[in-house]
């Protein structure tokens, strides 16, 4: 991975020299523990590197980068230039014309031909880094030649990773960030992060502002003054949700396919948590957790899967379901999923193998 990663410095190093200092610059980054905590090491470091216009956005609830939703938002922060981060990479871009920079671990659907766009991206590299642990190795050499190291804010990277890869992902630093703010506090800003996005309120902006300030992970369940209590809400109605959303019994894909369905209705993102459980009970399959209480008129869908041998992007897209649209069958060769309004999704359904009806 270095020699792919020492390329990737320089042009991100090149990216942010052609920049003014006063540049608007802003970060748009997804709404989970990964994409917040690489949106908050560019929030925090941009302006360690002299930038004085540095604001960050997270997308929002089913929010494509691509849509012309996420574009009108964007566009009316007037930014100068873009850092988009955790949200995929896709032909077309997020603003056209406008300076970006992709930091991203995603399957991309193509490569922006745009001159103005840098990607960044960890997939296909071994490992597969996430997009904190991305933003940290990024910034970090960066910061230092500017003589504003970020070595503090380490934890911020530590905490995407263990979000996206688990405590044994494979990111050298991982231990010299346990050994100095305890495995214990790390996990917990994890859970603490994802638990806000999950709940049915989806309240990102708390935790967003916990990790723009804070100097210890700690902070997220104990600074009360920035909202550390809310977290500890949500949790609670995450948790609930969950219990509940594990009494589902899955159902099977005839014709020999690899498919198997839970259904679930509520209020909380819980399907992501309830599909990457039954993967690991049912290795042989491709799980689907299904979600018809998570958005007003769509069901919300996590689809999972152990198989090494499946492109779950490529199985998903290959239904031909869909308006492309760019609203489900992207992510990574083992993690997809999406949303889909409930006619297309009972399609969906059908050409994958599951009974009508069911
Ligand atoms: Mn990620």
């Amino acid at each position: 991975m270095s020699g792919a990663l020492d390329e990737a410095r320089a042009s991100a190093g090149r990216f942010l020299a052609g920049r003014p200092a006063d540049a608007r610059l802003v970060v748009y980054c997804h709404f989970d523990a990964d994409g917040l905590a690489a949106g908050a090491l560019f929030g925090r470091a941009l302006p360690r590197l002299g930038f004085t216009d540095v604001r960050v956005v997270p997308s929002g609830r089913a929010e494509s980068a691509f849509s012309d939703d996420a574009r009108a938002r964007l566009r009316a922060l007037a930014p100068d230039a873009l850092v988009v981060t955790d949200l995929g990479v896709r032909a077309d871009g997020v603003l056209p014309g406008v300076p970006t920079l992709y930091v991203d671990h995603h399957q991309p659907d193509g490569m922006p031909a745009d001159p103005a766009a840098l990607v960044v991206t960890g997939y296909g590299w071994h490992p597969i880094p996430c997009s904190a642990w991305l933003a940290y190795e990024l910034l970090a050499p960066l910061a230092e030649e500017a003589g504003r190291p970020i070595d503090d804010l380490l934890w911020l990277g530590a905490v995407g990773t263990i979000s996206d890869l688990g405590e044994k992902a494979p990111w050298p630093r991982l231990e010299e960030a346990r050994k100095r703010w305890t495995a214990k506090w790390l996990k917990e800003a994890v859970v603490l992060t994802n638990a806000a996005r999950r709940a049915s309120a989806f309240d990102v902006e708390t935790p967003l502002a916990l990790l723009m300030t804070a100097d210890h992970p700690r902070a997220l369940a104990e600074d009360v003054a920035h909202g550390a209590d809310r977290l500890a809400a949500y949790r609670a109605e995450v948790n609930a949700a969950l219990a509940e959303a594990r009494k589902a019994a899955p159902a099977f894909a005839a014709g020999g396919g690899p498919w198997a369905l839970l259904r679930l209705h509520s209020g909380c993102q819980v399907h992501p948590l309830i599909a990457q459980q039954w993967r690991g009970r049912l290795p042989n399959h491709a799980v689907i957790a299904a979600n018809t209480g998570y958005l007003p008129d769509a069901v919300a869908f996590s689809a999972r899967t152990a198989r090494r041998d499946l492109d779950l992007p490529a199985l998903l897209r290959a239904t031909g379901v869909g308006d492309g649209s760019g609203r489900f069958g992207h992510g990574h060769d083992q993690a997809s999923g999406g949303h889909l309004a409930p006619a297309a999704f009972a399609t969906l359904l059908e050409r994958l193998g599951f009974d009508a009806g069911r």
